[in-house]
């Protein structure tokens, strides 16, 4: 990785919740205009030309304000549009082949669930995704949730940057912060809101607060 980014507030977009790619775009944009830190592209039942569409214009739409942009599993993708970073999961391509196909340079972040996951991280990881650590209803095949107690254990146990995920929003991040994390992800806090700048203001806001205050 070439530099170490800003996890802090990670919006993870979703088309569903969005309201399809047009609107993924403007509230990728809208949301680093606000406070979010990095964007990532997921969206596990789009076609090829789709993803590579609409990861164009994120990188785009993200440049002015210096957020980087993460492909959700593809690194044709990710390499396709230059985009700053991959991230996979358990299932996915492993991280020693995709760190060989990404380079040394760009972002990898790795998906882990439990105590088994976590200690078998390989070399080349650059951040882990932990969760969910709350119940969510946006990935239906998420394991279950860990709870605070657990994640803490997780992230101490963790040699990587954290980013804490799943049923988050600006109502319970803070014992997250409390823990150690480096950020928090969120989807539907931002994507499915009725004024996702409002949600993201507030979001970045109780960050910041809590990054001074509530003390890992
Ligand atoms: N991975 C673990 S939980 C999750 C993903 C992609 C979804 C989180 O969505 P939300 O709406 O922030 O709970
Ligand atoms: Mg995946």
């Amino acid at each position: 990785m070439l530099n170490p980014i800003d996890l802090s507030l990670y919006l993870v977009l979703d088309p569903e919740l969005c309201g399809g790619p047009a609107a993924m775009v403007r509230t990728a944009r809208s949301a680093a205009e606000n406070g979010a830190t990095v964007v990532q592209l997921r969206a596990p039942g789009w076609k090829k030309r789709l993803w590579l569409e609409t990861a164009r214009e994120l990188k785009a739409a993200l440049a002015p304000f210096g957020v980087p942009l993460i492909i959700n599993d593809h690194v044709d993708i990710a390499l396709a549009v230059d985009a700053d970073g991959v991230h996979v999961g358990q299932d996915d391509l492993g991280v020693v082949e995709t760190r060989h196909l990404i380079g040394p340079d760009k972002v990898l972040g790795l998906s882990v669930s439990n105590a088994a996951e976590l200690a078998a991280v390989p070399a080349g990881v650059d951040y882990l995704g932990i969760g969910p650590v709350y119940p969510t209803g946006t990935k239906p095949d998420a394991a279950a949730a860990t709870g605070v107690a657990v994640f803490s254990e997780l992230v101490v146990a963790a040699s990587l940057p954290v980013v804490a995920i799943g049923g988050i929003n600006a109502g319970n991040l803070a014992p997250l912060y409390a823990a150690g994390t480096q950020g928090v992800a969120v989807v539907s806090a931002i994507c499915g809101q009725s004024d996702p700048v409002r949600a993201t203001v507030l979001l970045a806001e109780t960050i910041r607060q809590c990054r001074s205050e509530c003390g890992a």
